[in-house]
């Protein structure tokens, strides 16, 4: 960062001692894993700046659009409508986070075996660390996987400032009419938020600036079918990663200008990995920034990550909304259906899951399935028994970790088997 932003840091409340320690950290990292990467395309360049700017020049962006009367909403899970954040002409900042910090902290409230995932977002706000959190109006939070669902009942002592979105845990008739009411009472708490109705012209700006980015991110998601990935997996998932905090329409356009420079790349044969390299797709939970380690070691053993089939990828963008409505009813409605396709692991049955990872996996030309779990992270851990079924001969590696880095070499010996076992 070339601007001093101290004095904002500090009016925002954040904890400047620890806030410059963080800071420190996450430069090292990045040098080390993302700067070190060869035949980057030139596009990521603008990434690289994002990263560098993450709690510069966004958060006084993010600042500004407050001081103008915009509102801020944090969310948690890619089941929150973000379009109908954005037609309330708020922004939209997806908070998890993917660095252990503030453990100690987030132990004092929650039990130690929790998922690192909200260990790190209550211990990023309890250490004074998240400029986001401080700036939002409104967090929204959801019933999702059980530790969540509590972890916001004590997020909201700490905040005064969660709305929990009731999500069915069976696609049924009646979860899904629950959801089709819940995606209205959103919309109506957004209202309130916003100080306005919010229309269905307003739903349909909305609605364009999601797809946009997830029409993007979809095709990122294409050109790494190609032999030689035109991408590294650890600069894909760092794209998907910063589109949850990015300004949409720069987003897109910098993640589309991105897209056009690898499709040449795919037409010269140009790869950041030889042809043939071992292809794999992650599958599991979702990375949230900086959690990149098991991307690192992957392809710091030479193969190349080609897909992420969570919610840090595929799972976030996979389908669109169907913009083709005309009411206020036909916009919610579209809204529920696209948002119940979501196959997360919090569902019982989630067999749509499998027939997406088949169909990523024959897309991406995977040679093998690296299955990533959370540690305490009971959806995706069990149900990984049955994706390992689902997938047949493709070889399968299941993996339990954490943000820590202490497993690290025991993790790089169990990839290298799993990758001399495919060669
Ligand atoms: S739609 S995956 S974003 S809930 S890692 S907190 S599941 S114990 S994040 Fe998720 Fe929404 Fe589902 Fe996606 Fe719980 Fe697992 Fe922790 Fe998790």
């Amino acid at each position: 960062m070339t601007t001093d932003y101290t004095e904002m840091w500090r009016e925002i409340g954040l904890n400047l001692e620890n806030h410059a320690g963080l800071l420190g950290v996450l430069s090292d990292a990045y040098k080390n894993i993302y700067l070190s990467q060869k035949s980057r395309p030139k596009g990521m360049e603008y990434f690289d700046f994002v990263i560098s700017e993450v709690h510069g020049l966004r958060i006084k962006e993010i600042y500004e659009a407050k001081e103008s009367g915009r509102k801020v909403v944090g969310t948690f899970c890619v089941f929150v409508p973000e379009e109908l954040v954005l037609a309330a002409d708020a922004v939209h900042i997806g908070l998890c986070a993917g660095a252990e910090i503030g453990s100690e902290e987030a132990e004092k409230f929650i039990p130690r075996n929790t998922c690192a995932l909200i260990k790190a977002f209550m211990g990023f706000k309890l250490a004074g660390l998240c400029p986001y959190v401080e700036l939002t109006d409104l967090l929204v939070g959801e019933t999702t996987c059980d530790g969540k669902k509590k972890a916001y009942e004590i997020f909201d002592q700490i905040t005064g400032k969660v709305y929990v979105m009731d999500i069915p845990n069976m696609k049924s008739e009646s979860g899904r009419d629950l959801w089709h009411r819940e995606v209205i009472r959103f919309r109506e708490k957004m209202e309130s938020i916003a100080g306005r109705k919010i229309t269905v012209d307003d739903m349909r700006r909305g609605a364009a600036l999601a797809n946009g980015k997830r029409r993007a991110l979809q095709r990122l998601s294409r050109l790494r079918g190609a032999d030689p990935a035109p991408i590294s997996g650890l600069d894909a998932l760092l794209v998907n990663q910063v589109s949850f905090y990015d300004d949409p329409v720069r987003f897109t356009e910098m993640t589309n200008r991105l897209c056009d420079e690898l499709e040449e790349r795919v037409k010269e044969g140009t790869g950041v990995a030889v042809k043939g390299a071992p292809r794999i797709l992650v599958s599991g939970s979702p990375m949230a920034i900086p959690n990149w380690k098991l991307h690192a070691i992957i392809e710091g053993s030479g193969a190349v990550v080609v897909g992420e089939e969570s919610c840090v990828g595929e799972r976030n963008h996979r389908s669109l909304l169907d913009e083709s409505f005309a009411t206020d009813e036909e916009a919610m409605k579209n809204m529920a259906d696209r948002y119940m396709k979501i196959d997360c692991a919090c569902f019982t049955p989630n067999n749509e899951r499998l027939d997406n990872i088949n169909a990523l996996r024959e897309k991406l030309k995977a040679d093998g399935i690296i299955h990533y779990a959370l540690q305490f992270c009971t959806p995706y851990m069990m149900e990984a028994h049955k994706v390992e079924k689902a997938v047949g001969n493709t070889p399968f590696l299941r993996v339990e970790t954490d943000y820590g880095m202490e497993d690290t070499g025991q993790l790089q010996t169990r990839v290298q088997a799993f990758l001399e076992m495919i060669s």
